[in-house]
């Protein structure tokens, strides 16, 4: 193996850090340790990410104010083990009216641009950082960042299997929801940390400069949060803001266009790696025939490995692996070393994940699915007849929850060719049948248990019980998992396994 291309600091990589008016000259120095004690952090949200924050802050000495809209259980547990540690904690705070001292906010990813929070930091007049980029302050290792609208946790997933498999010390973090915050003082007896990042992540990035860094594809999603499509594809291609080095940027090369037209004003690699599902165009290192994948040396094009020995289905896990041979390539790893682990990885719950199969029907938690980008690609992997089965619709799709500004028109076409039946859930019902109404049978439901007893007694051999959803969980779930579990109870309970 190649070793990766450091300079100097924790195993020979040294971030790039430039003078901070968050840390102060000191942080010049990447051994001297943040320089937060005695400072006032006031950080906002008592999520997870808030929370990890807040105990990193009150680690390294500082006085800690915390602020939460809401309060719940999970909330008043975190509440009182920060305060236990000297923490100063105000739940249902109301908007608007904080007049403390703070020499630095610290920002949750959940909690958008608003006005009272524009009144907060006009008040504080203080640097603000979002969670990720102030947990990235303290971590010294390399990190591998990975986004994209869908396959995130999933290449976050693989990328770590791999590694592992060639004897790297890895963890992953971020997005798939282990706050950077919570593991940044691991990072030490690490070779990388893998973060899975969002757009909301990266709306407030500052110095954060991933080792390597990929974009798996981008599509409409949280259009309740940005003002245009546009705004959130911005946000993405932050994570390359300060990547200097090309080769360590990986991109789709559907989004070459996109990324041509930001290196102009902000990205600094002029020529990234592109990755591509549809054979070798757009210049492609790396890229998937019908049946295999393969890698571009020069004018030669050699098959790394056959589709159908790989456990993950779908094309758009085509691209996750696709990613994950450019990010390994970049830490050094040569693309035949991880053959085997590619072919071993299989789907993590929640993504597509086969429940059960019974009296021929398959049952699928995709729970994950909350955009419809994420539906269409679960449409089309799982909706086509089985060999030998008849042919024509055969999904009873389940969908709806929270919608994220989003229409539901453009799956029309997948709808049509693969959707049964479907049923629909949570505050995005009325949208969900104003869309799809007359172009299948739309039903609306109040739980999910009562959908299920409802497909069971329409489903028959050769057809798909998929729950679906290309809206986000929190009108009636904790989150997504929360959502799948339920999802996953109840049709073991209905098939008595
Ligand atoms: N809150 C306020 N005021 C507000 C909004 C929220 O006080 O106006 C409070 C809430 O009461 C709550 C806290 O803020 O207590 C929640 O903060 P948060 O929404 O940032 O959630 P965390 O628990 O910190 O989880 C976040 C990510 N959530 C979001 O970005 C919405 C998690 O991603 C991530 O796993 C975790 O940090 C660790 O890094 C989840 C997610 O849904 C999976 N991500 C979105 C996605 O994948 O599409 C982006």
């Amino acid at each position: 193996m190649k070793s990766c291309k450091r300079s100097g600091g924790h195993n020979g990589w040294m971030h790039p850090v430039q003078a901070d008016v968050v840390f102060g000259p000191e942080h010049n120095d990447p051994s001297a340790p943040p320089a937060l004690a005695g400072k006032n952090v006031l950080v906002i949200g008592l999520g997870r990410s808030g929370y990890s924050a807040a105990k990193l802050a009150l680690t390294h000495a500082a006085k800690v104010t915390v602020l939460d809209a809401h309060t719940d259980v999970a909330i008043e547990q975190r509440a009182e083990r920060i305060s236990r540690r000297g923490a100063d904690v105000h739940l249902q705070w109301p908007d608007a009216n904080w007049t403390g001292k703070a020499d630095l906010v610290i920002l949750s990813p959940g909690i958008p641009a608003s006005r009272w929070l524009d009144k907060v930091l006009a008040a504080t007049a203080c640097p603000v950082l979002g969670e990720l980029e102030f947990g990235y302050r303290f971590c010294v290792c390399p990190i591998i960042a990975i986004t994209g609208t869908n396959g995130k946790t999933t290449t976050t997933e693989l990328l770590l299997h791999c590694m592992r498999g060639v004897n790297l010390k890895v963890m992953a973090a971020g997005n798939i929801g282990m706050p950077v915050s919570e593991v940044a003082n691991l990072t030490p007896a690490l070779d990388y940390l893998i973060v899975e990042v969002s757009s909301f992540q990266l709306e407030r990035t500052q110095q954060f400069t991933p080792y390597a860094a990929a974009i798996l594809n981008v599509s409409e999603d949280h259009l309740d949060r940005y003002a245009s499509y546009e705004a959130y594809r911005q946000a993405k291609f932050r994570i390359f803001e300060n990547i200097k080095h090309h080769e360590n940027v990986v991109v789709n090369s559907n989004l070459a266009t996109a990324y041509s037209a930001h290196i102009k004003n902000t990205l600094r690699a002029q020529d990234p790696v592109y990755f591509c599902t549809s054979g070798a165009t757009n210049g492609a290192r790396y890229f998937a025939t019908s049946d295999n994948i393969m890698v571009c040396n020069g004018d030669a094009h050699d098959r790394l490995v056959a589709l159908d020995t790989l456990q993950l289905a779908g094309r758009h896990n085509v691209e996750n692996i696709l990613a994950v041979i450019g990010l390994c390539a970049a830490a050094g790893i040569r693309p035949q070393e991880i053959v085997p682990f590619l072919q071993t990885f299989s789907a993590r719950n929640h993504r597509q994940e086969v429940v059960a199969r019974k009296n021929g029907i398959c049952f699928i938690n995709d729970s994950k699915a909350t955009n419809p980008d994420a539906l269409r690609q679960a449409l089309a992997t799982w909706g086509s007849p089985a060999r030998g089965s008849t042919p024509g619709p055969r999904v009873h799709l389940i969908a709806g929850g929270r919608n994220k500004g989003m229409s539901f028109r453009s799956l029309v076409p997948e709808l049509r060719q693969y959707v049964k039946s479907a049923h629909l859930i949570g505050e995005a019902k009325d949208d969900l049948e104003n869309a799809w109404n007359g172009l299948v049978p739309c039903k609306r439901y109040d739980n999910l248990e009562a959908v299920i007893t409802a497909i069971m007694d329409i489903a028959e051999s050769g057809d798909v019980v998929m729950l679906s959803p290309a809206c986000a969980s929190q009108d009636m779930f904790l989150d997504y998992r929360d959502r799948g579990n339920i999802f996953s109870k109840f049709v073991k309970r209905s098939l008595r396994i």
